[in-house]
């Protein structure tokens, strides 16, 4: 894909000063965790997004290879209502790096834009370094999650970081344990002798639509259990509310099964907004929300990131195998599942694996199996027969860099 972007963009305006490589991702374990500042471990893939990036007049021309639709961006924010797709990701991470001046801009990947491997944070994430890395005064690597964090919710996905930070800090042969609460990393090898495949459900799950509203609703689903359990247990639960305040808490089976927010609200007489109040968009406070299943998820998907570590560091793959199928069981109660997700995970443990789970948000996407190496190919072929594909071997990658 940077060769393609290459070519083009000399046909096209000469050479580029400058192409940055920002990788996909899959999660290994710690599934919507992230926005309850509680612990994931995914890894960078080989697939990723490239951006190419020459001087121009006084604005941004730029375009993509996988989605053609060229467009004109004024530098210097202002009104961006009038942007979609693909458009307002670039414009968010124009206005978060606060490029100023004139810009050519191609783009081009080779990573599937279908939800699950982190699309749009490669994208803006590969925007911010290549726009900040052209002005000659780089991000640095650590200020880039932030960045890309800001640019995304601003366009209205209330998502926590795992994303971004990932794409930023990765290294090649390692997966990243992040802990957000306090803030720390860890690399943890990941040994040439473990096969993981990525498999597309067949379904896209798209960020602007229904995916929107369930993940959001999950978002303030954990803050109401956060500030009834933080009551509970007699701890501050943070503002907003967050379950890593009540991360130990075996009194989750005493929470309501559904209740709303502005019903928690009343309960505890605190203002709902500490709950319902997003960056970007609305969330109505009288949604009723399951509460008591999506905490319980949430918390024991934190214990099974730390579970997971331990195995892959010991390499029993037996032990993570076991844990990625629970954390897909726990998926399913939460709601991220669906018919196609279940089909493939089931289809992959058939075909050999050790384990297999839905990764990234959900509702659609991608799943991943781990294997040994003598049963990629029958994962593959397997995830292909249920639900067409495509299924390929990923391997942990290094995060954003130059090409
Ligand atoms: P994807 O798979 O990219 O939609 C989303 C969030 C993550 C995390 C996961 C669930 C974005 C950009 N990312 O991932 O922060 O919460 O869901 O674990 O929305």
């Amino acid at each position: 894909a940077a060769d393609r972007a290459l070519v083009v963009y000399r046909a096209r305006w000469g050479d580029p000063e400058l192409i940055v490589r920002a990788p996909g991702r899959v999660n290994l374990i710690g599934e919507h965790t992230d926005y309850s500042l509680l612990p994931v471990m995914p890894f960078a893939i080989d697939r990723g997004v490239y951006v190419a990036v020459c001087e121009g007049l006084d604005r941004i021309e730029v375009d993509s290879l996988t989605h053609p639709d060229p467009v004109t961006i004024e530098p210097g924010g202002g009104d961006r209502s009038e942007l979609s797709g693909w458009h307002r990701y670039f414009a968010a991470a124009v206005d978060a790096v606060g490029f100023v001046g004139g810009a050519r801009v191609l783009i081009d990947a080779d990573l599937p834009a279908t939800g699950g491997l982190s699309s749009s944070s490669a994208f803006t994430v590969g925007v911010l370094m290549a726009l900040g890395t052209f002005t000659g005064d780089p991000p640095l690597r650590q200020e880039l999650p932030e960045l890309a964090l800001a640019a995304e919710r601003s366009i209205g996905v209330e998502s926590g970081a795992m994303d971004q930070t990932v794409i930023s800090l990765a290294t090649e042969s390692h997966a990243l344990r992040i802990d957000f609460d306090p803030f720390a990393t860890r690399h943890v090898p990941v040994s040439d002798d473990l096969g993981i495949v990525a498999a597309y459900s067949g379904r896209a799950a798209p960020k602007g639509g229904d995916a929107n509203h369930s993940y959001n609703s999950r978002v303030v689903a954990c803050r109401a259990a956060a500030l009834l359990l933080a009551s509970l247990e007699g701890v501050d639960p943070g503002s907003p509310p967050v379950l890593s305040k009540v991360r130990s808490s075996d009194l989750v089976d005493s929470l309501p099964a559904e209740v709303s927010a502005a019903a928690v609200a009343s309960q505890l007489g605190v203002d709902p907004e500490r709950m319902v109040k997003l960056t970007a968009t609305e969330f109505d406070a009288d949604v009723v929300l399951p509460i008591r299943s999506v905490a319980a998820h949430v918390l024991s998907e934190a214990r099974r990131v730390d579970d997971a570590e331990a195995a892959l560091e010991a390499n029993d793959y037996h032990e993570l195998g076991r844990l990625l199928d629970a954390s897909h069981e726990s998926l399913r109660d939460f709601g991220a599942s669906s018919q196609a997700l279940d089909r493939l995970v089931g289809a992959m443990r058939e075909a050999g694996a050790y384990g297999a789970r839905l990764t990234g948000a959900g509702f659609g996407g991608y799943a991943i199996g781990i294997c040994p190496l003598d049963r990629i190919d029958a994962l593959i072929e397997a995830a292909d027969q249920a639900t067409g594909g495509p299924a390929f071997r990923v391997r942990p990658s290094a995060g954003v860099s130059g090409v």
